[in-house]
């Protein structure tokens, strides 16, 4: 590999996916010399780089050291790990490294709200954003929900202009920032994720935890120790829970007989009135309704935004109803605490599908929910055993009724198998606890597989067709 031929002063970009592209558009815009690398052969935004950025030099494969250690400053993408050698030989030798929130923060001059937590990070970015542009205020949501924040930047004249950034930030894009104020932030909580990337759970909370650090005002959960920061004296603090809240806290507590969202003693919104389901999802909307407060929106306008808020795909998102079983794409359900989340929303019996990538995760608290909710589970990808024998250490703890396991090799034999095994008032639930990239391009691509093999399984049963025949047509069921 000639890794002579760019200029002798360059940013290095590590890695070529949505990131990385945003990057090269920003610095190259601004007449930087960038060189990117990526350590697959073949990286998502090659052909765009190409074709875009013929002039950029891109190194593909496996990382060179010399290419790290040569440039005179590093931006890293959130996916690739501050542990990997070649980024540690740069570190040692003095180079700065940074991600894009970084380079972000040096240009926006805008209020931003940041927000992180093991799990509800997009539902809450999206209802705040929403609630924001109700009450007239311009946001944009980015980060980690999909839009890279350099592209937040990108504006042209004829588009209102932004007034606020609602940035979901990830335990890795956390990890790599410097500095960036802003005028309120949340952990919303913490549960095992990402324990592939982390020493133990404290590391992984501690990386969530920096968000406060250039944050005017603490949005914090006072039912999570591991979310919360040890030190709230002095701070310009709003909490929220899910108990009864006390003063200055946003919660929940029985009031004309049903159960209501509060902020103190103040009853604010009946549950039975958001459409949002499951504890998890009152969680996001106390949350959101705190951040809110925190930047001093009316809390009238906040709960309209709050009444109308559907939720979003692939989050318990309800498929179809056949026969009397209702089928659920949670396919954003990428670890433990999710699925476990999930699975507790919903009333009556599941049939889990679950399995993927597992990314270090202990799937022992998982297998203990499962018993306890679930008549089967169908496994798939390729962590589906270790689901299993916990499954099974759990069954024999619990000396509790048998759960059916069945591993599959396929979405569509879990959704045959799904189908053959739920009683009327069930719910197939795909809630993985797992990352898709082992079988599938993304979450949503999973999800999307789900939805189509769910239809294609209601077209057919409507067509009189049986199960037992869909599972001779079109492949076994493991
Ligand atoms: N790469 C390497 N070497 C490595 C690892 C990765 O070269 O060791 C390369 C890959 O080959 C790939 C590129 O890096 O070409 C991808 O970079 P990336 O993984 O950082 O992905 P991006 O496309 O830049 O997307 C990232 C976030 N991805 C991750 O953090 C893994 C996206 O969050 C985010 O939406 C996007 O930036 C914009 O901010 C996704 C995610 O899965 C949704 N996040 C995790 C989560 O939510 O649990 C944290
Ligand atoms: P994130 O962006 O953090 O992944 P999402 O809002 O996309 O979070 O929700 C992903 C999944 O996590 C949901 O489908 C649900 O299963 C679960 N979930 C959402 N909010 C919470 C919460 N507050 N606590 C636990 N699990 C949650």
């Amino acid at each position: 590999m000639d890794t002579h031929n760019h200029q002798s002063v360059y940013t290095l970009i590590v890695g070529l996916g949505k990131t990385g592209l945003s990057v090269v558009a920003y610095l190259t815009a601004l007449g930087e010399a960038v060189v990117v690398v990526d350590s697959r052969d073949i990286p998502p935004g090659l052909n765009q780089l190409k074709n875009d950025y013929p002039n950029v030099a891109v190194y593909t494969g496996k990382f060179n050291t010399d290419l790290f250690t040569g440039a005179h400053r590093i931006i890293v993408s959130p996916g690739v790990p501050m542990a990997t050698a070649a980024l540690q030989q740069a570190k040692k030798a003095g180079i700065e490294i940074c991600g894009d929130i970084d380079l972000f923060a040096h240009e926006a001059t805008l209020p931003v709200i940041g927000i992180t937590g093991s799990n509800g990070k997009t539902t809450v970015t999206t209802l705040l954003t929403q609630m924001a542009i109700d009450a007239g205020i311009n946001a944009v949501a980015g980060g980690n929900i999909g839009l890279p924040v350099l592209d937040l930047l990108k504006k042209t004249d004829d588009e209102p202009a932004t007034e606020l950034f609602v940035l979901e930030l990830s335990s890795f894009q956390l990890e790599t920032l410097n500095h960036l104020p802003m005028q309120a932030a949340v952990v919303l909580n913490i549960s095992p994720d990402h324990l592939d990337r982390y020493e133990n759970l404290t590391a992984y909370a501690y990386s969530k935890q920096v968000i406060y650090d250039n944050a005017e005002r603490w949005v914090v959960n006072a039912d999570d120790a591991l979310a919360a920061p040890e030190q709230t004296e002095d701070k310009n603090c709003i909490a929220f829970t899910l108990k009864e809240p006390g003063s200055g806290q946003f919660g929940l507590a029985e009031k004309k007989g049903s159960l209501q969202l509060c902020y103190a003693d103040r009853a604010l919104i009946d549950v039975n009135d958001i459409k949002l389901k499951g504890k998890h999802n009152l969680q996001n909307a106390l949350a959101a309704l705190a951040l809110g407060k925190a930047m001093g929106w009316p809390v009238d306008s906040m709960l309209s935004s709050l009444k109308h808020f559907t939720g979003l795909a692939h989050r318990t998102q309800w498929v179809a109803e056949i026969n009397g079983v209702n089928w659920i794409n949670d396919s954003k359900a990428t670890n433990v605490g999710a699925a476990i989340a999930s699975i507790k929303s919903l009333a009556g019996k599941q049939v889990l599908l679950a399995g993927g990538e597992a990314k270090g995760a202990d799937f022992t608290e998982l297998a203990a929910v499962i018993v306890s909710h679930c008549r089967a589970v169908i496994l798939l990808g390729k962590d589906a055993a270790l689901i299993e024998s916990a499954i099974e250490q759990a069954m024999e703890a619990k000396r509790m009724q048998p759960v059916i396991i069945k591993r599959v090799v396929d979405m569509h034999a879990a959704v045959i198998a799904a189908s053959a095994l739920a009683l009327v008032g069930d719910n197939v639930l795909l809630a993985p606890a797992c990352a898709s990239f082992d079988m599938f391009n993304s979450f949503e691509h999973r999800g999307d597989v789900f939805i189509q093999e769910v239809q294609q399984l209601q077209a057919m049963l409507a067509g009189d067709e049986t199960v037992d025949t869909l599972v001779s047509e079109k492949g076994d069921i493991g």
